[in-house]
C-alpha cells in the first residue's frame, strides 16, 4: 500500500455497513487502511479493525433500529476512530440505511471528520421496499441530513442495485455486494493502478470534495463488443437513470487489461457524453491491472447534479461545512444564555418566552 493510497480511509458504518466494507477490501485483494464501526459487538468478531460505539450506552448490543439512540452513541464515542485518522485526506464510508446505527452514526461519523478537515464520500444503500415502513422512514428520515453534512454521497437503493432477477435471497445480497464494492475499490485502484489517464489521491479528493449528491453505477463486460455493451448497459443503467434530471458533472473510471483499445476508450466516453450530456464538466481516468481485468473492461460511472463548489477542496469551506457552521451559529444562541437578562424572571406570554428571540422561537434560520 503506497503512502498516497493511505491517505484514503475506508470506513464501515453498523452490520450490513462493515459486511460492505469487508466486501471492498476482499474485492481490492490487498489491505486498505479502514476502521469498521458499529454499536454491535459482534460486529467485531469478524476480520478488520473494529471500534466500538456507544459502548457505554449500548452496551455493545446494537441500536436496536434506534436511529436517535445510535446518533447519541455516536455523539458519544465516535472519536474512538481518531487513532485511524492519521495522514486521511479523504474518507470512503460505506454504509446501510434502515437500520438505527447505518444511519445515526454515519451522520455523526462524517460530522466527526469534517470538524477534522476529512471530507466523507458516502455510498449508502436504503432499504427494499419489501422491509417494510419502519425500515424506509429510519432511511428517509437520515438521508437528507446525510447528504448535507457529507462532501459526497450516493443513496443506492438495493431494489435497484439487485435488479429484476430472482435469485435466492443470499445470493442477491451477495451480488448486491460485490457490485458496491468492486465499484468503491475504484478509488484505490486510480491510485494503485493508474492506467495511461492518471488521478491521484488529491485529484481524487478534489473532484470527490463538493460534488454533492451523485448516481453512481459499475458495468462489466468481455468479448468483442465490450465497449458497445457497457454503453447499452450505461444507458438501461436503473442506478444512473438516463434521462431522469439534470448532471452536472460526469466522473468515469475504466479499468482494463493490457488489452484496452484507444478506440474501446473512445466509445465509452461518446457514450457518457451522449447519454447525459454534452455540457456536463466530464473526467474519465483509467486503471490498468492485467492481472484482475485481462479479457474485461468494467466502468465505473458517478454522476452528480449540482455543478461544483470552487473551494470545494477545502472541507472547512465547502457548503455543507459552511451550513453546518450557519447551524451551530444559529443554535448557540438558544435561550440557554439570557444576557443582561440573566437573574430577571423570563417574561412568558401564552406560553412563550418572549425574552428568546423571535426567529429562534420560530424557528426560523437565518442565512448569514
Ligand atoms: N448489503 C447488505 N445489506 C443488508 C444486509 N442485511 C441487511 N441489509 C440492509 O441493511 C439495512 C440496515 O440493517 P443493519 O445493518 O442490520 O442495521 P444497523 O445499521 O446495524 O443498525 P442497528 O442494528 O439497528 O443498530 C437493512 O435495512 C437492509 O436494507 C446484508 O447482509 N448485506
Ligand atoms: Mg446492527
Amino acid at each position: 500500500m503506497s503512502d498516497s493510497s493511505s491517505s484514503m480511509l475506508l470506513v464501515g458504518v453498523g452490520g450490513a455497513g462493515c459486511a460492505m466494507a469487508r466486501g471492498v477490501m476482499r474485492a481490492f485483494g490487498d489491505s486498505l487502511k479502514h476502521v469498521l464501526a458499529d454499536t454491535d459487538a459482534k460486529t467485531g468478531e469478524a476480520d478488520g479493525k473494529f471500534v466500538l460505539i456507544g459502548g457505554d450506552r449500548l452496551s455493545g448490543r446494537g441500536s436496536g433500529g434506534d436511529v436517535v439512540a445510535a446518533r447519541l452513541a455516536a455523539e458519544d464515542s465516535v472519536q474512538a476512530i481518531d487513532d485511524s485518522l492519521e495522514g486521511v485526506r479523504l474518507a470512503v464510508i460505506v454504509t446501510a440505511l434502515g437500520g438505527g446505527t447505518g444511519g445515526g452514526a454515519t451522520l455523526e461519523t462524517v460530522k466527526h471528520l469534517s470538524d477534522r478537515g476529512i471530507p466523507s464520500c458516502v455510498f449508502a444503500t436504503t432499504p427494499f421496499a419489501f422491509e417494510g415502513e419502519t425500515r424506509q422512514r429510519n432511511a428517509r428520515g437520515i438521508l437528507p441530513l446525510i447528504e448535507e453534512a457529507a462532501s459526497a454521497s450516493f443513496f443506492i437503493p438495493l431494489d435497484k442495485l439487485v435488479g429484476d432477477s430472482d435469485d435466492d435471497m443470499a445470493s442477491a445480497m451477495r451480488r448486491a455486494v460485490d457490485t458496491l464494492a468492486s465499484g468503491v475499490t475504484l478509488f484505490w485502484r486510480l491510485v494503485e493502478k493508474p492506467g495511461y489517464i492518471k488521478l491521484d489521491a488529491e485529484r481524487v479528493r478534489h473532484l470527490v470534495a463538493g460534488a454533492g449528491r451523485g448516481r453512481f453505477a459499475y458495468v462489466s463486460a468481455q468479448g468483442e463488443n465490450r465497449a458497445e455493451e457497457i454503453v447499452d448497459a450505461i444507458r438501461r443503467s436503473a442506478l444512473l437513470g438516463a434521462g431522469s434530471g439534470q448532471v452536472a458533472s460526469i466522473l468515469c473510471g475504466v479499468l482494463a487489461g493490457d488489452d484496452l483499445r484507444l478506440s474501446e476508450i473512445g466509445t465509452i466516453s461518446e457514450g457518457l457524453r451522449g447519454t447525459f450530456g454534452e455540457k456536463a464538466s466530464f473526467e474519465l481516468a483509467t486503471v490498468n491491472d492485467d492481472d484482475t481485468f485481462s479479457g474485461r473492461i468494467s466502468v465505473v460511472v458517478m454522476l452528480f447534479e449540482s455543478p461544483r463548489h470552487d473551494d470545494a477542496d477545502d472541507p472547512k469551506t465547502s457548503e455543507p461545512a459552511k451550513r453546518r457552521r450557519r447551524q451551530r451559529a444559529i443554535l448557540s444562541t438558544g435561550p440557554t444564555g439570557r444576557g443582561r437578562f440573566n437573574n430577571s424572571e423570563p417574561t412568558i406570554w401564552n406560553g412563550e418566552d418572549l425574552d428568546v428571540p423571535t426567529f429562534l422561537r420560530k424557528n426560523i434560520s437565518l442565512e448569514f
